[in-house]
C-alpha cells in the first residue's frame, strides 16, 4: 500500500474518581506494560504515546446529591475532552487509556463535536456489561461511571452534558450497546423510554455474536465515524478478572475476537476508549494482555491491507 500510515495517539487518564472500587487509575500503565504500543505498531500504525493526563486525586467520599466526586469527574473529563479534541484536529486516531468509564463522556463529547464540525455521521458502540444509563435520581451508587451514556444523551449535570458546547452530544439512535447483562431497575425503564438499541447477552445467546454485530454495524457508510467505547468488564470475568465490577455470563474469548474483527472489517474505526481495567484486581496482568490482544484484532491486518482507511 502507498497510503501513509494511520497515526494513533495514546492518551492515559489514570483516575478512578468515577468508580466504586479503587484501582482503575493504574489501567494506563498496565496496558503499556502489556505491550499496547508494540501491538499497534506491529499492525502498521504510527503510535504516539502522549503519556498521562493529570487531574485531582480520588478523595474517596460518599455521594452528594446523587453524585460521587462530581467536581473531580468534571476536571478529569475536561482534560480528556481537550486531549481527544487536539488529536482529532491533527488527524490522529485517539485511543483513551482509562481510567474509569466516566471518562467516556469527555472522550465521546470531543468526538461528537469533531463530527459535527466535519459534517460526519457518528456511530458509538458501547461494549459493556452495564448500560451506564443512570442519572442522579436512578443511580444505586452515585458512581458517575454508571452515568456517561445518559450524560451524553443530555441527562445529567450541566457541567457534564454540555462538555462539548452543544447538548445533547448524542442521540440515542447513534448508540449500539453490546454485551449488556446488568442494568438497575430504574435504569432499565429509562433505557426503554429513550429507545436505546441494546444487544444484551440474551440476544447474543439466541442470535450469536455475528448476527448481533451485523445489526449493530448496519447502515455505516463512508461518511460515518465509528467510536468504540470498550469497558473491559464487557468480557466474561473467567477470562477478564481485572475489573472493578465483574458480571458473570459475558462474551467468551472467541465471541470477543469476532466482535473486534467485525468492527475492524468496517474500516470506519475513528476513535477508541479502553476503560475500567483494574490492575489491583488482576492476575499477573492477564486482563491487560487480553485487552491488548483484542485491540490488535480491532486494528487487524485485514483492515489496513484490504479495507478502506479508517475515516476521521
Ligand atoms: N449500574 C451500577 C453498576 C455499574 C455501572 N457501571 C459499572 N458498574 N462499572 C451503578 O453503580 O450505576
Ligand atoms: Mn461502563
Ligand atoms: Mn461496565
Amino acid at each position: 500500500s502507498t497510503a501513509a500510515p494511520l497515526r494513533a495517539s495514546l492518551i492515559g487518564a489514570p483516575t478512578d474518581v468515577g468508580a466504586g472500587a479503587r484501582g482503575a487509575s493504574m489501567g494506563p500503565e498496565a496496558l503499556r506494560v502489556a505491550g499496547i504500543v508494540a501491538a499497534l505498531t506491529h499492525h502498521g500504525l504510527e503510535v504516539h504515546d502522549r503519556g498521562n493526563l493529570s487531574g485531582p486525586p480520588n478523595p474517596w467520599l460518599p455521594p452528594v446529591q446523587g453524585y460521587r466526586h462530581l467536581a473531580e469527574v468534571v476536571a478529569w473529563n475536561r482534560a480528556v475532552f481537550d486531549a481527544v479534541s487536539a488529536e482529532l484536529a491533527s488527524g490522529h486516531l485517539p485511543i483513551l487509556l482509562g481510567g474509569d468509564h466516566s471518562l467516556g463522556l469527555g472522550s465521546i463529547a470531543a468526538v461528537a463535536r469533531h463530527c459535527r464540525q466535519q459534517g460526519r455521521k457518528l456511530r458509538v458502540l458501547w461494549l459493556d456489561a452495564h448500560a451506564d444509563f443512570n442519572t442522579s435520581e436512578l443511580t444505586p451508587s452515585g458512581n458517575v461511571h454508571g452515568m456517561p451514556v445518559a450524560c451524553l444523551c443530555g441527562f445529567g449535570p450541566r457541567e457534564l452534558t454540555h462538555m462539548g458546547g452543544e447538548a445533547p452530544a448524542l442521540q440515542p439512535h447513534q448508540i449500539r450497546q453490546i454485551g449488556i447483562r446488568s442494568v438497575d431497575p430504574g435504569e432499565k425503564r429509562f433505557v426503554h423510554e429513550q429507545g436505546l438499541e441494546v444487544f444484551d447477552m440474551r440476544y447474543i445467546d439466541e442470535h450469536g455474536m455475528r448476527h448481533a454485530m451485523e445489526q449493530a454495524l448496519a447502515g455505516l457508510d463512508e461518511h460515518t465515524h465509528l467510536h468504540v467505547s470498550f469497558d473491559v468488564d464487557f468480557l466474561d470475568p473467567e477470562i477478564a478478572p481485572g475489573v472493578g465490577t465483574t458480571v458473570p455470563g459475558g462474551p467468551t474469548y472467541r465471541e470477543a475476537q469476532l466482535c473486534m474483527e467485525m468492527i475492524a472489517d468496517t474500516g470506519r474505526l475513528g476513535s477508541l476508549d479502553i476503560v475500567e481495567l483494574n490492575p489491583a484486581l488482576d492476575v499477573r496482568n492477564k486482563t491487560a494482555l487480553l485487552a491488548v490482544d483484542l485491540v490488535e484484532s480491532l486494528f487487524g491486518k485485514s483492515t489496513l491491507m484490504r479495507q478502506p482507511r479508517p475515516a476521521r
